[in-house]
Protein backbone atom coordinates (compact mmCIF):
# COMPACT_ATOMS: atom_id res chain seq x y z
CA UNK A 1 0.00 0.00 0.00
CA UNK A 2 1.60 3.24 -0.64
CA UNK A 3 2.11 5.66 2.34
CA UNK A 4 -0.64 8.13 3.04
CA UNK A 5 0.84 11.58 2.57
CA UNK A 6 -0.63 15.10 3.75
CA UNK A 7 -1.20 17.61 1.28
CA UNK A 8 0.96 20.54 1.31
CA UNK A 9 -2.44 23.07 1.55
CA UNK A 10 -4.24 20.98 4.00
CA UNK A 11 -8.11 22.41 4.47
CA UNK A 12 -9.64 19.11 5.06
CA UNK A 13 -10.09 19.92 8.87
CA UNK A 14 -7.79 21.76 11.98
CA UNK A 15 -8.23 18.40 13.42
CA UNK A 16 -4.72 17.77 11.33
CA UNK A 17 -3.05 21.13 13.00
CA UNK A 18 0.40 20.01 14.43
CA UNK A 19 1.91 21.19 17.98
CA UNK A 20 3.87 24.26 18.15
CA UNK A 21 7.41 24.14 19.10
CA UNK A 22 6.24 25.60 22.68
CA UNK A 23 4.19 22.81 23.05
CA UNK A 24 6.66 20.42 22.27
CA UNK A 25 8.91 21.94 25.13
CA UNK A 26 6.26 21.82 27.39
CA UNK A 27 5.34 17.85 26.78
CA UNK A 28 9.01 17.47 27.36
CA UNK A 29 9.32 19.16 30.99
CA UNK A 30 6.04 18.59 32.38
CA UNK A 31 5.74 16.84 35.72
CA UNK A 32 3.79 14.00 35.80
CA UNK A 33 1.92 11.10 37.63
CA UNK A 34 -0.78 8.67 37.67
CA UNK A 35 -4.15 10.38 36.38
CA UNK A 36 -6.41 7.72 37.28
CA UNK A 37 -5.49 8.04 40.77
CA UNK A 38 -5.69 12.06 40.17
CA UNK A 39 -1.81 12.16 41.09
CA UNK A 40 -0.92 13.69 37.62
CA UNK A 41 -0.07 17.91 38.18
CA UNK A 42 -0.24 18.71 34.64
CA UNK A 43 -3.65 17.02 33.89
CA UNK A 44 -5.17 18.53 37.16
CA UNK A 45 -3.50 22.14 36.42
CA UNK A 46 -4.99 21.76 33.09
CA UNK A 47 -8.40 20.71 34.25
CA UNK A 48 -8.46 23.64 37.02
CA UNK A 49 -7.69 26.31 34.22
CA UNK A 50 -10.12 24.64 31.60
CA UNK A 51 -12.93 24.95 34.41
CA UNK A 52 -12.06 28.64 35.36
CA UNK A 53 -11.85 29.50 31.88
CA UNK A 54 -15.45 27.99 31.07
CA UNK A 55 -16.76 29.42 34.60
CA UNK A 56 -17.61 25.69 35.54
CA UNK A 57 -16.61 24.15 38.75
CA UNK A 58 -14.72 21.37 37.65
CA UNK A 59 -13.02 19.54 34.50
CA UNK A 60 -11.86 16.41 33.04
CA UNK A 61 -9.58 15.70 30.21
CA UNK A 62 -10.78 13.45 27.27
CA UNK A 63 -9.05 11.71 24.82
CA UNK A 64 -11.19 13.23 21.87
CA UNK A 65 -14.16 15.57 21.53
CA UNK A 66 -16.14 12.24 20.93
CA UNK A 67 -15.47 11.06 24.06
CA UNK A 68 -16.09 14.01 25.81
CA UNK A 69 -19.76 14.02 24.76
CA UNK A 70 -20.08 10.89 25.19
CA UNK A 71 -19.44 10.83 29.01
CA UNK A 72 -21.43 14.18 29.17
CA UNK A 73 -24.50 12.47 27.57
CA UNK A 74 -23.77 9.00 30.09
CA UNK A 75 -23.48 11.45 32.92
CA UNK A 76 -26.71 13.49 32.28
CA UNK A 77 -28.26 10.36 31.54
CA UNK A 78 -29.81 7.09 32.33
CA UNK A 79 -30.99 4.10 30.56
CA UNK A 80 -34.36 4.73 28.47
CA UNK A 81 -33.60 8.63 29.15
CA UNK A 82 -34.05 11.15 26.12
CA UNK A 83 -31.72 13.80 24.54
CA UNK A 84 -33.10 16.62 22.50
CA UNK A 85 -30.73 16.82 19.70
CA UNK A 86 -30.71 18.53 16.43
CA UNK A 87 -30.50 16.07 13.18
CA UNK A 88 -27.27 17.41 11.54
CA UNK A 89 -25.54 17.55 15.34
CA UNK A 90 -22.26 15.99 15.23
CA UNK A 91 -23.25 13.92 18.14
CA UNK A 92 -26.16 12.49 15.82
CA UNK A 93 -24.30 12.25 12.77
CA UNK A 94 -20.93 11.39 13.36
CA UNK A 95 -20.35 9.77 16.81
CA UNK A 96 -21.74 6.77 16.03
CA UNK A 97 -24.69 6.88 18.09
CA UNK A 98 -22.29 6.37 21.06
CA UNK A 99 -24.73 7.40 23.80
CA UNK A 100 -27.58 4.96 22.16
CA UNK A 101 -25.44 2.02 21.50
CA UNK A 102 -23.47 2.31 25.02
CA UNK A 103 -25.60 4.20 27.00
CA UNK A 104 -29.43 3.71 26.08
CA UNK A 105 -30.11 6.62 25.72
CA UNK A 106 -32.99 7.60 23.08
CA UNK A 107 -31.79 10.51 20.57
CA UNK A 108 -34.80 13.17 19.50
CA UNK A 109 -33.99 14.95 17.11
CA UNK A 110 -35.49 18.47 15.78
CA UNK A 111 -34.54 19.99 12.28
CA UNK A 112 -31.38 22.13 12.57
CA UNK A 113 -31.19 25.50 11.31
CA UNK A 114 -29.40 26.88 8.61
CA UNK A 115 -27.25 28.85 11.55
CA UNK A 116 -27.17 25.61 13.61
CA UNK A 117 -29.17 26.90 15.96
CA UNK A 118 -32.55 24.81 17.15
CA UNK A 119 -35.95 26.55 17.27
CA UNK A 120 -37.37 27.57 20.72
CA UNK A 121 -40.58 26.50 19.87
CA UNK A 122 -39.60 23.09 18.52
CA UNK A 123 -37.35 22.42 21.51
CA UNK A 124 -40.71 23.50 23.84
CA UNK A 125 -42.87 21.05 21.81
CA UNK A 126 -40.63 18.30 21.84
CA UNK A 127 -40.06 18.09 25.73
CA UNK A 128 -42.44 14.92 26.66
CA UNK A 129 -44.93 15.18 29.68
CA UNK A 130 -44.70 12.48 32.67
CA UNK A 131 -46.45 9.48 30.75
CA UNK A 132 -45.96 5.56 30.99
CA UNK A 133 -45.50 5.56 27.64
CA UNK A 134 -42.94 7.96 27.11
CA UNK A 135 -38.95 7.75 27.51
CA UNK A 136 -37.95 10.58 29.81
CA UNK A 137 -36.57 13.86 28.48
CA UNK A 138 -33.53 14.76 30.11
CA UNK A 139 -31.13 16.66 27.80
CA UNK A 140 -31.05 19.30 25.36
CA UNK A 141 -27.53 19.41 23.29
CA UNK A 142 -26.63 22.33 21.22
CA UNK A 143 -23.27 22.89 19.08
CA UNK A 144 -21.61 25.84 19.03
CA UNK A 145 -19.54 26.20 16.43
CA UNK A 146 -21.85 23.84 13.86
CA UNK A 147 -19.95 21.77 12.03
CA UNK A 148 -22.65 20.97 8.96
CA UNK A 149 -23.45 24.29 9.00
CA UNK A 150 -20.03 25.54 7.87
CA UNK A 151 -18.89 26.82 11.16
CA UNK A 152 -22.14 28.69 12.25
CA UNK A 153 -21.90 30.32 15.89
CA UNK A 154 -24.51 30.45 18.24
CA UNK A 155 -24.77 33.81 20.66
CA UNK A 156 -24.41 34.00 24.08
CA UNK A 157 -28.19 35.18 23.97
CA UNK A 158 -29.63 32.25 22.45
CA UNK A 159 -27.40 29.62 24.51
CA UNK A 160 -29.21 31.57 27.38
CA UNK A 161 -32.52 31.30 26.25
CA UNK A 162 -32.20 27.52 25.44
CA UNK A 163 -31.07 27.26 29.10
CA UNK A 164 -33.90 29.23 30.59
CA UNK A 165 -36.11 26.55 28.74
CA UNK A 166 -34.79 23.66 29.30
CA UNK A 167 -34.01 24.05 33.16
CA UNK A 168 -37.83 25.01 33.50
CA UNK A 169 -38.71 21.95 32.38
CA UNK A 170 -36.08 20.19 34.86
CA UNK A 171 -33.80 19.21 31.88
CA UNK A 172 -30.10 19.88 31.67
CA UNK A 173 -28.41 21.36 28.91
CA UNK A 174 -25.09 20.20 27.10
CA UNK A 175 -22.64 22.17 24.48
CA UNK A 176 -20.57 20.49 22.21
CA UNK A 177 -17.91 22.91 22.20
CA UNK A 178 -15.77 21.45 20.04
CA UNK A 179 -15.07 24.42 17.95
CA UNK A 180 -16.60 26.80 21.42
CA UNK A 181 -13.21 29.24 21.09
CA UNK A 182 -13.71 29.88 17.22
CA UNK A 183 -16.86 31.40 18.38
CA UNK A 184 -16.16 33.44 21.17
CA UNK A 185 -13.15 35.20 18.86
CA UNK A 186 -15.31 35.97 16.04
CA UNK A 187 -18.10 37.57 18.35
CA UNK A 188 -15.46 38.66 20.57
CA UNK A 189 -17.09 37.59 23.46
CA UNK A 190 -15.42 35.72 26.74
CA UNK A 191 -16.23 32.50 26.13
CA UNK A 192 -18.18 31.73 29.49
CA UNK A 193 -20.53 34.37 27.91
CA UNK A 194 -21.40 31.41 25.33
CA UNK A 195 -21.58 28.47 27.85
CA UNK A 196 -23.56 30.63 30.70
CA UNK A 197 -25.39 28.23 32.50
CA UNK A 198 -25.58 25.59 30.42
CA UNK A 199 -24.38 22.00 32.94
CA UNK A 200 -21.42 20.55 30.78
CA UNK A 201 -19.56 21.31 27.95
CA UNK A 202 -16.95 19.40 25.90
CA UNK A 203 -14.49 21.49 23.81
CA UNK A 204 -11.32 20.50 22.19
CA UNK A 205 -8.01 21.58 22.37
CA UNK A 206 -6.93 19.33 19.31
CA UNK A 207 -8.67 21.16 16.69
CA UNK A 208 -7.61 25.35 15.64
CA UNK A 209 -6.05 25.58 19.48
CA UNK A 210 -3.76 22.79 17.71
CA UNK A 211 -2.54 20.26 20.79
CA UNK A 212 -1.70 17.22 19.76
CA UNK A 213 -4.48 15.13 21.64
CA UNK A 214 -7.58 15.67 23.94
CA UNK A 215 -10.39 17.70 24.45
CA UNK A 216 -11.96 18.88 28.01
CA UNK A 217 -15.20 18.34 29.68
CA UNK A 218 -16.37 21.18 31.67
CA UNK A 219 -19.27 21.23 34.86
CA UNK A 220 -20.08 21.17 38.87
CA UNK A 221 -18.45 19.19 40.67
CA UNK A 222 -21.00 16.42 41.09
CA UNK A 223 -20.93 15.96 37.20
CA UNK A 224 -17.57 15.68 36.30
CA UNK A 225 -17.52 12.83 39.37
CA UNK A 226 -19.68 11.22 36.86
CA UNK A 227 -18.19 11.68 33.67
CA UNK A 228 -14.80 10.83 35.20
CA UNK A 229 -16.35 6.88 36.23
CA UNK A 230 -17.79 7.05 32.61
CA UNK A 231 -14.46 7.80 31.46
CA UNK A 232 -12.61 5.02 33.18
CA UNK A 233 -15.43 2.35 32.08
CA UNK A 234 -14.95 3.68 28.45
CA UNK A 235 -11.15 2.55 28.72
CA UNK A 236 -10.45 6.50 28.60
CA UNK A 237 -8.43 6.71 32.30
CA UNK A 238 -5.09 7.61 31.00
CA UNK A 239 -2.40 7.38 33.46
CA UNK A 240 0.51 10.05 32.46
CA UNK A 241 -1.59 12.15 30.19
CA UNK A 242 0.63 15.18 31.65
CA UNK A 243 2.66 14.62 28.31
CA UNK A 244 -0.39 15.63 26.55
CA UNK A 245 -2.37 17.99 28.62
CA UNK A 246 1.14 19.94 28.62
CA UNK A 247 0.28 20.93 25.15
CA UNK A 248 -3.40 21.68 25.92
CA UNK A 249 -2.41 24.13 28.75
CA UNK A 250 0.01 25.81 25.94
CA UNK A 251 -3.05 25.48 23.82
CA UNK A 252 -5.71 27.46 26.16
CA UNK A 253 -2.97 29.88 27.02
CA UNK A 254 -1.52 31.13 23.90
CA UNK A 255 -3.66 30.03 20.61
CA UNK A 256 -6.98 31.34 21.38
CA UNK A 257 -6.31 34.67 20.18
CA UNK A 258 -4.75 33.76 17.07
CA UNK A 259 -7.88 31.77 15.67
CA UNK A 260 -8.84 35.14 14.25
CA UNK A 261 -6.59 34.91 11.75
CA UNK A 262 -8.31 31.16 10.73
CA UNK A 263 -11.53 33.34 10.01
CA UNK A 264 -9.84 35.84 8.06
CA UNK A 265 -8.37 33.34 6.01
CA UNK A 266 -11.49 31.53 5.63
CA UNK A 267 -13.11 34.75 4.47
CA UNK A 268 -10.61 34.82 1.96
CA UNK A 269 -11.18 31.23 0.60
CA UNK A 270 -14.29 31.96 0.61
CA UNK A 271 -14.64 35.67 -1.34
CA UNK A 272 -11.87 34.13 -3.95
CA UNK A 273 -14.06 31.22 -4.86
CA UNK A 274 -17.68 32.14 -4.60
CA UNK A 275 -17.91 33.45 -7.89
CA UNK A 276 -16.33 30.27 -9.90
CA UNK A 277 -18.17 28.30 -12.11
CA UNK A 278 -20.79 25.82 -9.98
CA UNK A 279 -20.10 26.90 -6.66
CA UNK A 280 -22.70 28.16 -4.99
CA UNK A 281 -21.68 29.70 -1.13
CA UNK A 282 -23.82 31.54 1.24
CA UNK A 283 -21.33 34.16 2.71
CA UNK A 284 -23.53 34.17 5.60
CA UNK A 285 -22.14 31.13 7.13
CA UNK A 286 -18.73 32.09 6.36
CA UNK A 287 -18.38 33.20 10.32
CA UNK A 288 -15.62 30.99 11.49
CA UNK A 289 -13.06 29.17 10.14
CA UNK A 290 -15.24 27.11 7.75
CA UNK A 291 -16.03 27.19 4.17
CA UNK A 292 -19.27 24.65 2.96
CA UNK A 293 -20.16 25.31 -0.44
CA UNK A 294 -22.19 23.01 -3.15
CA UNK A 295 -21.08 22.25 -6.12
CA UNK A 296 -23.52 22.36 -9.22
CA UNK A 297 -20.72 21.53 -12.34
CA UNK A 298 -21.52 20.99 -15.67
CA UNK A 299 -18.65 18.49 -15.54
CA UNK A 300 -17.02 17.96 -12.33
CA UNK A 301 -18.84 16.02 -9.19
CA UNK A 302 -17.90 16.68 -6.02
CA UNK A 303 -15.60 13.54 -5.68
CA UNK A 304 -14.38 14.21 -8.95
CA UNK A 305 -13.09 17.94 -7.56
CA UNK A 306 -11.80 16.68 -4.28
CA UNK A 307 -9.44 14.13 -5.91
CA UNK A 308 -8.32 16.86 -8.43
CA UNK A 309 -7.12 19.45 -5.59
CA UNK A 310 -5.61 16.78 -4.07
CA UNK A 311 -3.29 16.15 -6.98
CA UNK A 312 -2.63 19.82 -6.84
CA UNK A 313 -2.08 19.43 -2.96
CA UNK A 314 -4.82 21.49 -1.76
CA UNK A 315 -6.84 19.30 0.84
CA UNK A 316 -10.69 19.17 1.19
CA UNK A 317 -13.53 16.82 2.29
CA UNK A 318 -16.58 16.01 0.58
CA UNK A 319 -19.20 17.16 3.25
CA UNK A 320 -21.61 14.96 2.01
CA UNK A 321 -22.54 14.19 -1.93
CA UNK A 322 -23.16 18.02 -2.53
CA UNK A 323 -21.30 19.65 -0.65
CA UNK A 324 -17.34 20.35 0.02
CA UNK A 325 -15.73 21.88 3.10
CA UNK A 326 -12.59 23.67 3.65
CA UNK A 327 -11.17 24.37 7.02
CA UNK A 328 -8.73 26.93 7.94
CA UNK A 329 -6.38 26.90 10.73
CA UNK A 330 -2.80 27.18 11.87
CA UNK A 331 -0.20 26.33 9.84
CA UNK A 332 -2.43 27.45 6.49
CA UNK A 333 -1.12 31.40 5.85
CA UNK A 334 -2.58 33.68 4.09
CA UNK A 335 -0.17 32.47 0.44
CA UNK A 336 -1.68 29.21 0.77
CA UNK A 337 -4.99 30.37 0.73
CA UNK A 338 -3.89 32.19 -2.20
CA UNK A 339 -2.98 29.46 -4.03
CA UNK A 340 -5.80 27.37 -3.20
CA UNK A 341 -8.06 30.22 -5.13
CA UNK A 342 -6.17 29.65 -8.04
CA UNK A 343 -5.95 26.27 -7.98
CA UNK A 344 -9.82 26.06 -7.40
CA UNK A 345 -10.15 28.20 -10.36
CA UNK A 346 -7.78 26.65 -12.93
CA UNK A 347 -10.51 23.10 -12.04
CA UNK A 348 -13.53 24.75 -12.43
CA UNK A 349 -12.56 26.27 -15.68
CA UNK A 350 -12.66 29.88 -14.49
N1 LIG B 1 -15.19 16.64 13.75
C1 LIG B 1 -14.23 16.22 12.77
C2 LIG B 1 -14.71 14.93 12.08
O1 LIG B 1 -15.92 14.49 12.55
C3 LIG B 1 -14.84 15.01 10.62
C4 LIG B 1 -13.94 17.34 11.83
O2 LIG B 1 -12.95 17.23 11.09
O3 LIG B 1 -14.66 18.36 11.84
N2 LIG B 1 -17.96 17.83 17.78
C5 LIG B 1 -17.77 18.51 16.63
C6 LIG B 1 -18.61 19.70 16.35
C7 LIG B 1 -16.77 18.11 15.74
O4 LIG B 1 -16.60 18.78 14.60
C8 LIG B 1 -15.96 16.98 16.06
C9 LIG B 1 -14.90 16.50 15.11
C10 LIG B 1 -16.22 16.31 17.26
C11 LIG B 1 -17.23 16.77 18.10
C12 LIG B 1 -15.45 15.08 17.65
O5 LIG B 1 -14.14 15.35 17.97
P1 LIG B 1 -13.00 14.20 17.88
O6 LIG B 1 -12.66 14.08 16.43
O7 LIG B 1 -11.90 14.74 18.72
O8 LIG B 1 -13.59 12.96 18.44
Amino acid sequence: MTPLRPPRIDLRSDTFTLPTPAMREAMTSAPLGDDVFGEDPTVNELEALAAATMGKEAALFVTSGTQGNLVSLLAHCGRGDEVIAGDAAHTYIYEQGGSAALGGIHPRVLPTQPDGSLRLQDIAAAIRDENVHFPVSRLVCLENTHNRCGGTYLTPAYTASVVELAHAHGLKVHIDGARIFNAAVAQQVDVKALVGEADSITFCLSKGLSAPVGSVVCGSEEFIYRARRARKVLGGGLRQAGVLAAAGRVALTEMVDRLAEDHANARLLAEGIAGLPGVRLDMDTVQTNMVIFTLNHPTLKVGDLVTALRGQEVGVLAADPRRIRAVTHYGIERGHIEEAIAVFGRLLGA
